[in-house]
């Protein structure tokens, strides 16, 4: 995530990045769980694929589009099925998009409902206190507004 938008993919901000970031921690997922993404672009036709679950969604510019699914199998599961202890869930761009293309790939772990409660436990949402961060400073420039309305009533 970038510093100059931290709330992320903010399609209006000049400073939207939406090509460049994936996270480099995987997206977790919970086993029969259905999930939907919704799905946007900036600038140019993305395209969300999922080759595992043979799903693939356009990220269109002024369109926002979305995809359902239910993951029905955990990441260890098709560990022990394809006898791959290496194998992971896939999520990447599938559209030749531009220069970052390449490093638009991530990894989706998809797990049972105690494990993703355990990995939550450990998480501190970071959108929670940049909104609390905008909210007081949007609150002391009310301040200041109201201090300088007041000024100039009196
Ligand atoms: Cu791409």
């Amino acid at each position: 995530m970038v510093n100059d938008n931290p709330l992320g993919q903010i399609w209006d901000d000049a400073a939207n990045h939406d090509d460049i970031y994936v996270s480099s921690e995987p997206m977790h997922l919970v086993v029969n769980k259905p999930v939907k993404l919704v799905i946007g672009a900036k600038d140019v036709v993305h395209s969300v694929g999922l080759p595992h679950f043979r799903l693939k969604m356009d990220a269109v510019p002024g369109t926002p589009t979305t995809i359902w699914f239910t993951p029905i199998k955990t990441t260890k599961q098709m560990q022990k099925e394809t006898s791959n202890p290496d194998f992971v869930y896939e999520i990447a761009c599938d559209q030749m998009c531009g220069a970052g293309h390449t490093g638009m790939r991530g990894e989706i772990l998809v797990e049972t409902q105690q494990e993703f409660d355990q990995w939550m436990k450990n998480k501190k949402p970071k959108w929670a206190a940049i909104k609390k961060e905008m909210l007081t400073n949007s609150r002391d420039q009310a301040l200041v507004t109201t201090s300088s309305a007041s000024k100039g009533t009196n």
